[in-house]
């Protein structure tokens, strides 16, 4: 496959969603179809940004309001597009990244209140040409969301405490999920919305025709 024809495909949506499910399933689908791909996530996905996502999700990190969120984020981004999404995509491989800066834009700016503007200008500065092709937005019901992310981290972990994002309260979750489907309806080029409800089975069908049309996938 060219570089030209490299795809870059983000995953987005509010807690337990089922978006990583989903990007890994679309993953093995690409890579068993052929297509080189690179999985990764958000915050994440390079040496420098999982130690700033170890930093930014533990509970015991001090509460540093959403403007400093929104500059941690960043700056694991920023590294995470220079060491591994930005070399994939010159390589020709499609990348499927498990959230990016529509998080930020939700989390910090929709939820957190950081001005469109300070957001406007780190995406220009940090992500610049480098723009997802497509944007899944997987809405999901939030009690239902957070009951998949509750039984999944307390199966993983055994333990009960939520990370500083799943642990806030219902509004905030009722609010991320408004968010993303309004970011969704100002970016109808790219984004499409994926109903997260039903067996994994059901969402991946629901995502690989999206895929299909918006990357015109035969
Ligand atoms: N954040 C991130 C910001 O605030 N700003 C930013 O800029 C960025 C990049 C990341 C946190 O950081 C915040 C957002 C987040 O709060 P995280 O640990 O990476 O934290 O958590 P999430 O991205 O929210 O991902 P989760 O893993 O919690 O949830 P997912 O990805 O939505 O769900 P998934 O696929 O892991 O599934 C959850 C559980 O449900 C099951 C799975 O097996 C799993 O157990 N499941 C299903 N069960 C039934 N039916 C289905 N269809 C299912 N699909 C999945």
């Amino acid at each position: 496959m060219s570089p030209a024809s490299a795809k870059f495909i983000t995953f987005e949506g509010g807690e337990g969603s089922g978006k990583s499910t989903q990007a890994r399933r679309l993953a093995a689908r690409l890579q068993k179809d052929g297509v080189p791909t690179v999985l990764t996530r958000e915050p994440g996905g390079s040496p420098f940004a999982e130690r700033v996502r170890a930093l930014l999700l533990d509970p015991a990190t001090p509460a540093h309001g959403p403007l400093a969120e929104a500059l941690l984020f960043s700056a694991a981004r920023a590294d995470h597009l220079n060491v591994a999404i930005r070399p994939a995509l010159a390589a020709g491989a499609w990348v499927i990244c498990d959230r990016f800066a529509d998080s930020t834009r939700v989390y910090q700016g929709y939820a957190g209140n950081v001005p469109a503007a300070v957001l406007d200008a780190l995406e220009h500065a940090i992500i610049g040409e480098t723009r997802p092709d497509l944007t899944l937005v997987v809405d999901m019901d939030v009690g239902e969301g957070l009951a998949r992310a509750h039984a999944r981290r307390v199966a993983k972990t055994e333990r009960n405490d939520a990370d500083r994002f799943e642990g806030r309260d219902r509004t905030f979750h009722e609010t991320l999920r408004q968010g993303f489907l309004d970011l969704a309806k100002a970016n109808p080029q790219r984004c499409v919305v994926i109903d997260g409800s039903g067996s994994e089975e059901d969402v991946a069908a629901r995502v690989w025709g999206a895929a299909q049309r918006v990357l015109g996938i035969a």
